[in-house]
């Protein structure tokens, strides 16, 4: 037993703030009142489940587009700020989303950063996107890569006003204080390919046949919707639907067969007419964007009717049942990627709403 005289003193249970007072001064804390905080027995998220009705964001944003130039707010985007966490720039607790509006005419500058960017696009025809040498035009329902430091900069040369969904992992690079940006030194940046070079080198199922990258990053930056769209509507004359999601595929990196970004995993989704799925939760937070359809989704306790480009969020570990009044197409993202190369991710499938644990 250990007779170390300094155990037998009192104990300071009468002046706990006199004690937690005095080990303040050297930098030091208690565990045993904060360690149930730390610990919790299941995902305890600040994010709240919430729906953004795409009318309503237009408007002001809208709004914003009379107010400052693209140039002058470098991006002029309106973030969508989760409930539970105001003040943050955060759509879920890793992940950040905005709505971005370049009206005809307007550059948003070049520049370039360590966070990866998506772009989902919301409204629109025929703006592009130039990402590292490489210009793409923007339709709606197209997913984007901005990989992490790549130059980029958004031209507007079409007649209508441009807008879409930018998701970065912002809270996730200042978690890890990985944050590096600049300008480039114009506007826009020198297109050194041709259009469509991409999609043709490695989006076609085929790959140079030297490549040897092992990138994390897809060379594949624009994801069209059309193409996405058509495989679905392939797919569904099998009909072997996913009771919890229908039909759900993942955009893919063809380098490795992963996610097409490294931080942020991309799915695009089918739910026919009248499917309603099961419950399911997994603990990567997820954004969703209705591209066509509509119908309502449960998360937790909250119900959400949504149609075209409304946004929602479903928080870590949230039950998540959707029903579609219509044939719907469902684009989300999280941080799956994250979690499952940590060994964190983990989901639950099946009805089990009556479970209270
Ligand atoms: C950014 O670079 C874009 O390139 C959009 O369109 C939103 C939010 C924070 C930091 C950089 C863009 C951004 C951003």
């Amino acid at each position: 037993m250990n007779k170390d005289t300094t155990t037998e003193a009192p104990r300071p249970t009468d002046n706990w703030a006199g004690y937690y007072e005095k080990i303040g001064k050297q930098h030091l804390a208690p565990l045993w009142e904060v360690m149930s905080e730390l610990v919790t027995p299941q995902p305890a998220s600040a994010c709240r489940p919430h729906l953004w009705r795409y009318a309503l964001a237009r408007e002001v944003l809208m709004e914003a587009g009379g107010l400052i130039t693209a140039k002058e707010a470098e991006r002029r985007v309106l973030i969508l700020e989760n409930p539970g966490m105001p003040g943050q720039s955060r759509i879920t607790t890793s992940l950040y989303g905005g709505l971005q509006l370049v009206l005809p005419g307007e550059v948003a500058p070049a520049h370039r950063h360590s966070q990866s960017a998506l772009r989902f696009v919301m409204e629109g025809s025929g703006a592009h996107t130039t990402v590292g040498g490489e210009k793409t035009l923007m339709e709606v329902g197209d997913f984007v890569i901005t990989p992490p430091l790549a130059w980029h900069d958004h031209v507007n040369d079409s007649d209508q006003p441009m807008i879409w969904l930018d998701g970065l992992d912002i809270p996730l690079v200042q978690f890890l204080d990985a944050s590096f940006a600049e300008r480039f030194d114009s506007d826009a940046q020198p297109v050194s390919r041709p259009l469509g070079d991409s999609q043709a080198r490695y989006g076609a199922n085929l790959l140079p046949v030297d490549h040897a990258s092992g990138s994390v990053v897809s060379p594949i930056f624009n994801y069209p919707y059309a193409r996405t769209r058509e495989a679905l509507e392939a797919l569904r004359r099998d009909a072997a639907w996913d009771p919890c999601h229908g039909l759900k595929m993942r955009y893919v990196n063809p380098n490795d067969g992963g996610f097409a970004m490294p931080t942020i995993g991309t799915f695009m989704q089918l739910l026919p007419r009248g499917f309603e799925t099961a419950a399911y939760r997994a603990t990567d937070a997820t954004v969703f964007v209705p591209v066509e359809g509509h119908g309502r989704t449960q998360i937790g306790d909250a119900i959400f009717a949504w149609g075209p480009q409304d946004i929602f969020v479903a928080p870590s570990w949230a039950r998540i049942s959707h029903s579609a009044e219509e044939d719907s197409t469902l684009f989300s993202f999280s941080d799956r990627p994250v979690q499952q190369k940590l060994g964190l991710w983990r989901e639950e499938r099946g009805d089990t709403a009556q479970r209270t644990t």
